[in-house]
């Protein structure tokens, strides 16, 4: 056989194979959802607490989350998302606005990307590494077909 006929035939399998997979074998909760609403959010980092406030956020997948975020210290934190490609820098006593949407249903740790120090807090140790929070994306589509 010709072997440009073998190589074509190659790449119409590796492609009949992709089709397959992301038509009957892909599972459903992978599939990035969006449903085009918009869900503003509120996030403050408090005065001397090394906290962020609330430190659950529960959305619905697929939502675009408008947040805006608060820093009431007169140091800079950052907050960053991982899973949502989000990392910013939060300057002293600023308000910052970040947008992103939940394409995928989970819990997505959010924490303070910047060292900030730490101090006491009603008598507690806390600190930088206390900044952390968790994004809880609901699905709202059916995960099984
Ligand atoms: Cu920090």
């Amino acid at each position: 056989m010709n072997k440009y006929i073998i190589i074509a035939v190659v790449i119409v399998l590796i492609i009949l194979g992709g089709l397959v997979y992301r038509l009957f074998l892909l599972p459903e909760s992978s599939v990035p959802v969006v449903t085009g609403k918009e869900r503003p959010i509120t996030i403050i980092a408090r005065k001397n607490q090394w906290l962020f406030e609330p430190e659950d956020i529960t959305v619905e997948r697929g939502d675009k989350i408008i947040a805006t975020i608060i820093n009431e210290d007169d140091y800079d934190h950052g907050i960053a998302i991982d899973a949502f490609g989000v990392s910013q820098r939060m300057p002293a006593n600023g308000t910052i606005r970040v947008a992103f949407v939940v394409t995928q249903a989970g819990e997505f740790p959010f924490y303070c990307s910047v060292p900030c120090g730490e101090g006491r807090v009603d008598g507690e140790k806390r600190g930088h590494f206390d900044m952390v929070g968790k994004i809880h994306v609901r699905s709202i589509i059916s995960e099984t077909r």
